[in-house]
């Protein structure tokens, strides 16, 4: 069979290999000689936000911090190529769609205003006005504001996405499906159920005093380079690291920091994971349930022989509510039900629990691995359940951390993108800015696409993103892109997306991070991030932009909401020509930002302060509450044990992409290269299929929806991944996820469960 594209992984993640793959980006991406430079003003105080994730920066910010995936991140951005309206001329859109995200994005950044001309099946440059005025009167000819939907990508700084949902409100609707609709929903909601902020509650600070880190679902390595950092520092303090992942990820392993001279010389590494467990897809809830379980009976010894307690009983009787009732929860829970569904031994789980209680101070951190399931809510907040048995939030080296993707995707919320604002939010705009907000609740991703399905839904602005490829069920919602009365993709490459025009349709280049904003008299003007740790800091590009065309995002959106809703509440150009404005009206509006233009130009910007993390809970109970539930009857791989040749399918990401954005074909890290269309498989599902690595196979969706759902054409790779759950990466697989499923609550596609079988297709 053909296995070129099986080959070594790397011996660790970081180190020489990730210095190599930097300089073959730099080289590919034709990046200017300012390059150099660009990079070493990533995530700088005087410099911009690195737009790779949403990682905190360090207090002593003067070194760079290196980040192999942060270069291509900014590599991409800052590219020699462009695509021109001579580029748009020589190829119909029909012909563009033919092409791979891959293949499409590597053409470089837009330079012009397109609007999509039906006859002759191209994109032809606009003026701006003329695109505005378009859509300004296309919008306000729809019967009802509802019927439009304005999408957010979570790389918006704060003062675009605050400028954006004003605009879409004083419009009338509060359709934002937003990004984190598919990312990390599942956190926000169990958080602020369990206690009181959808946020996490530690600092960066807090990872160097942690006497334990459990990371759960998440692949830092790939996906947030800088936290291997701490995670190094904090395994070579001796803090104990536990793993839970089904796939052994190279960077959780085995990490060799390319900042750090003497282990880069030696070639040497240091160790991130002291215990790794591989649970099957979907099984965390019952593993926090059984690692919950021992700390109980360690209790219940420690009380028995006269030993100090385990538990943080001030801490449960302080500041909890619900402790009866979960501790009689776990008691029921069997540990055989905990085995079979967390596909872990309880020998596993004990040595987990054993980590837990020997430290006093324990950090917890997860990402999609845990948020893109179906019981992700009950899954955070059973993690939370589990962090406050030891009191572990609110203190030193303490607390929960979801990490989150998009370098912004936390600051939208926090500014306002929200299908299901609060009372308080709309109250403050309304009193501050003197119009009637519209209170009924919006459209999330999966109802926005269901309007566009149902044909209630008429026009789609997306601000950023790539819709059409990051969203499940990709055929139907193409479809259904195409079938609206008007699409406008704010963006800074083409993509996919932009490929699907409705009646009426315009691209619309606008400036990235790392280029600089001039207002009219030539100032530079600053934006606002806000990271993980809820540090709000200020990003200002440094790089002349791709083209003299182009508009920041936030002139986009004023002239958008100029030529829609008039400015009568607010002065669009005003706010457009200095940010420090649209920054006051923050202020004057959302809790936390006080003197907001002058802190954020204090060298680390400044942070919104979390109650829980001082132990101030904003819960209905006013207390940290714990949940109570039995664990989910079945997960996807429990059921597809239960079938003939059926598996559990997990989507990621691979070491060379951004979400939709493919910067090559190589998975170092899982020793794949030059090909994407792979299916990770046990060795012995593999036999027992009777196939070998290499082999071609058709992945088939097993949905019972009645609509058939097939990826053609993958490849076997033979994998250290539990047996029945299998791998593959999004977005190709995305046509495998049924729009159908989704999250109990947080309505997150469950991306990481999908129930497929697998077809042999005869070897060519
Ligand atoms: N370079 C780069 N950086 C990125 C991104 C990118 O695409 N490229 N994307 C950004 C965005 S938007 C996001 S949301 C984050 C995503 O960051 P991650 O959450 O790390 O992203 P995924 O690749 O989806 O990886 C999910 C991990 O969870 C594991 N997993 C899957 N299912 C389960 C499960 O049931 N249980 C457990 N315990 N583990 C499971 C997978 O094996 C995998 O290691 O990264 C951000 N940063
Ligand atoms: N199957 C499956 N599906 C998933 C996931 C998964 O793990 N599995 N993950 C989900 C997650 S976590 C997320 S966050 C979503 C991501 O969904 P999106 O945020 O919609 O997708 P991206 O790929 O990040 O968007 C890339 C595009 O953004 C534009 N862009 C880049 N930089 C800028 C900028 O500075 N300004 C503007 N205006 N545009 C810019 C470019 O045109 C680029 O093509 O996908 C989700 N979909
Ligand atoms: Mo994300």
């Amino acid at each position: 069979m053909d296995t070129k594209f099986i080959g070594k992984k790397s011996a660790a993640a970081g180190g020489w290999g990730a210095l190599k793959s930097c300089g073959k980006q730099l080289l590919q991406s034709g990046m200017p000689v300012s390059g150099a430079r660009t990079m070493l003003k990533a995530n700088q105080p005087d410099g911009f936000d690195c737009p790779g994730c949403a990682w905190g920066d360090p207090e002593h910010g003067s070194s760079f911090e290196f980040c192999e995936n942060g270069v291509k991140a900014v590599a991409w951005e800052a590219t020699d190529k462009r695509v021109t309206p001579a580029f748009f001329a020589a190829n119909t859109v029909s012909e563009l769609r033919q092409l791979s995200d891959y293949e499409l994005e590597r053409n470089g950044r837009l330079t012009h205003p397109m609007r999509y001309d039906t006859a002759s099946d191209r994109y032809l440059p606009v003026a701006w006005e003329d695109a505005f005025a378009e859509i300004g009167s296309i919008l306000k000819g729809l019967d009802n504001p509802n019927r439009a939907e304005f999408y957010t990508s979570g790389r918006a700084s704060n003062e675009a996405a605050f400028l954006y949902q004003l605009f879409v409100r004083i419009y009338g609707t509060n359709n934002f499906p937003d990004c984190s609709n598919m990312c990390h929903e599942a956190s926000g909601i169990a958080l602020n159920q369990a206690v009181g902020v959808g946020k996490g509650t530690v600092l960066l600070e807090d990872f160097e005093e942690a006497d334990a880190i459990f990371v759960i679902g998440q692949n830092p390595g790939t996906n947030h380079p800088r936290m291997l950092g701490d995670l190094r520092r904090a395994a070579m303090r001796g803090t104990r690291i536990v793993v839970f992942n089904p796939i052994r990820e190279r960077g959780l392993e085995r990490f060799s920091d390319p900042q750090d001279k003497i282990e880069m010389l030696r070639g040497g590494a240091t160790d991130i994971a002291g215990l790794y467990l591989q649970p099957q897809l979907g099984g965390d809830m019952a593993a926090m349930r059984g690692m919950a379980k021992a700390v109980l009976a360690a209790e219940d010894a420690a009380i028995a022989a006269g030993l100090p307690p385990v538990l943080d009983q001030a801490f449960l009787a302080d500041h909890c509510a619900g402790f009866a009732q979960y501790r009689a929860a776990v008691e029921a829970t069997a540990w055989a039900d905990i085995e079979d569904q967390s596909g872990l031994s309880r020998k596993e789980i004990e040595r987990a629990a054993e980590v837990y209680i020997r430290a006093e101070r324990v950090i917890c951190t997860w990402a999609m691995g845990v948020t893109q399931h179906l019981h992700s809510v009950a899954t955070i907040r059973e993690i939370a359940n589990f962090m406050f048995l030891r009191g572990n939030i609110g203190k030193p080296g303490a607390g929960l951390c979801p990490v989150r993707g998009h370098s912004n995707v936390q600051g939208d919320r926090t500014v306002g993108i929200n299908e299901k604002p609060s009372d308080d939010f709309l109250d403050a705009l309304e009193k501050h800015f003197r119009f009637t907000v519209p209170r009924e609740h919006g459209h999330n991703v999966l109802a926005a696409i269901g309007a566009m399905l149902d044909g209630s839904a008429e026009a789609f602005i997306g601000l950023g993103g790539n819709f059409a490829r990051a969203t499940p069920d990709s055929a139907l919602v193409e479809k259904a892109l195409q079938r609206l009365k008007l699409t406008v993709h704010i963006a800074t490459k083409p993509n996919h997306s932009h490929l699907l025009p409705g009646e009426a349709s315009f691209i619309l280049p606008c400036l990235g991070r790392t280029e600089m904003d001039l207002n009219a008299a030539g100032h530079s003007q600053l934006v606002s991030v806000e990271d993980s740790m809820s540090m709000v800091h200020g990003s200002a590009g440094i790089n002349r932009p791709a083209s003299p065309h182009l508009l920041s995002e936030v002139a986009i959106i004023a002239g958008i909401a100029q030529a829609t809703v008039g400015s009568s509440v607010a002065g669009w150009a005003e706010l457009a020509d200095d940010y420090d404005r649209i920054r006051d009206h923050i202020e004057a509006t959302i809790p936390g930002f006080e003197n907001y233009n002058a802190r954020l130009r204090k060298p680390r910007g400044f942070h919104l302060r979390n109650p829980a993390a001082h132990r101030e809970w904003q819960t209905p109970a006013g207390r940290a509450s714990f949940s109570c539930p039995a664990l989910p009857g079945e997960t996807v791989h429990q059921r597809a044990r239960r079938g003939e040749g059926r598996f559990a399918l997990q989507t990621f990401r691979s070491h060379d992409q951004y979400n939709t954005t493919v910067y090559g074909l190589d998975d170092r890290y899982r020793g794949v290269y030059g090909e994407r269309q792979v299916i990770f498989i046990h060795p012995a599902d593999l036999k027992a299929m009777n196939a070998e690595a290499g082999d071609p196979v058709d992945v088939i969706g097993d949905y019972d929806d009645g609509i058939e759902r097939i990826a053609r054409d993958f490849r076997f790779v033979p994998y250290d991944i539990p047996r029945g759950s299998i791998a593959g990466y999004y977005p190709e697989l995305n046509a495998l996820v049924p729009l159908g499923s989704a999250g109990e609550e947080s309505d997150t596609p469950t991306s990481k469960s999908i129930m497929v079988s697998l077809r042999k297709r005869d070897a060519a």
